[in-house]
């Protein structure tokens, strides 16, 4: 007989499928809930699949997430045909103490945002290596317009960051939206609010990856202990 692990033994990968079981119990049945997009989200959508019954389908981040949803049977709708959701679920690359994230690891950063606007609750469900005191130490994700890709390369300059362009393959890497994605380093962001509102309204960003007027509620946070549940 094997004996269950406990959570001081787990693999970061097991660690993500406990915060995504655990995102269940914010799912309310007869609803649409929207999902985010990542490793970590995958786990919460084939978790979500033994309870598809109980719930209307998902709004979804991305084409990646979209594709997972529909092979498991679980309707998708389009963000245009919901007025808002109840419940958010996504994954983060950086999470602060007050809710603040970086996201777009992914390169799903703009449909997140889009969706996370619906949402009344957005609850956030990351592994504990993902928890930092201020955020910039993972290269922040920017989507931009292509032909102000340079221009907005030099307004992170003059705040000390280098903004390199996001390749798949040797070519820039093209979103979903068929944009291009910027990754700034050397950045530390000790005011994430004022950051997002200031680089948002910059000619060519289509989304900034620090989600800060669109913060975590709740946070799951898979750890050597458990499941922390930070709100
Ligand atoms: C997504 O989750 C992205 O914004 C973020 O980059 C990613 C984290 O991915 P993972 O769960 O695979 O670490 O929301």
């Amino acid at each position: 007989m094997t004996t269950p692990a406990s959570p001081s033994s787990l693999t970061q990968d097991e660690l993500k499928a406990l915060v995504g079981q655990a995102a269940l119990r914010y799912v309310v049945p007869g609803e649409i809930v929207g999902v985010g997009t990542g490793s970590t989200v995958n786990k919460f959508i084939d978790a979500l699949a033994a309870m598809k019954g109980q719930i209307k389908g998902a709004v979804s981040s991305s084409v990646a997430s979209t594709e997972r949803l529909q092979a498991l049977g679980i309707p998708v709708f389009d963000a245009n045909a919901v007025q808002s959701l109840s419940v958010y679920i996504d994954g983060a690359d950086e999470i602060d103490g007050q809710g603040f994230m970086v996201k777009g690891g992914g390169a799903a950063l703009t449909r997140e945002k889009i969706v996370a606007a619906l949402a009344q609750r957005f609850v956030c469900i990351v592994d504990e290596s993902k928890r930092v005191q201020t955020l910039g130490r993972f290269p922040l994700p920017v989507e931009v317009i292509p032909m102000a890709a340079q221009q907005i390369t030099r307004r992170f300059a003059a705040m000390g960051g280098q903004a390199t362009l996001r390749l798949k393959d040797g070519q820039p890497l093209v979103t979903d939206n068929g944009q291009h994605i910027l990754d700034v380093r050397g950045l530390s962001i000790a005011e994430p609010l004022a950051f997002e509102s200031e680089v948002n309204q910059w000619p060519g960003v289509v989304t900034v990856g620090v989600f800060a007027h669109q913060k975590a509620a709740v946070c799951l946070m898979g750890t050597a202990q458990g499941v922390q549940t930070i709100e």
